[in-house]
């Protein structure tokens, strides 16, 4: 069993209050929301961070910016505006180790950010 909790969620074996699945990608709720829409995308396979994507990844981005784009249409953030978010490593926030894309939309957005 994998010990990476986002991989675990993608299998099913923890639970997740999920918004949009297909082969590639994951989104699902964040479970300590900093806005009123806070989403999370993953892609499926484990990626530890975004300094392990390749240009062999290219189309899995391409989906990844589809999906985020469909998801936040659907939320009715598409007037607004929305917040997409990358964390890398230590200093950069990173606190679950499998690449995850934060979509996070319904309030106004600070910069910079804390
Ligand atoms: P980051 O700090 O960028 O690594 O963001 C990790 C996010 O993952 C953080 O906002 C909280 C969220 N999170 C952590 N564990 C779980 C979980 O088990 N389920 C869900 N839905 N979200 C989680």
């Amino acid at each position: 069993m994998s010990e990476c909790i986002f991989c675990r969620i993608a299998a099913g074996e923890l639970s997740a209050d999920i918004v949009h699945e297909d082969d590639q990608v994951l989104v699902f709720k964040d479970i300590t929301p900093q806005a009123p829409i806070h989403l999370l995308l993953i892609p499926k396979r484990h990626v530890s961070t975004l300094l392990e994507l390749t240009e062999e990844d290219g189309e899995l981005l391409t989906h990844v910016f589809t999906v985020i784009r469909k998801v936040a249409v659907e939320y009715g953030l598409s007037k607004k505006g929305f917040r997409t978010v990358i964390n890398t490593g230590d200093e950069g926030g990173q606190t679950v180790g499998h690449l995850h894309f934060h979509l996070l939309g319904g309030r106004h957005m600070q910069w910079p950010p804390g």
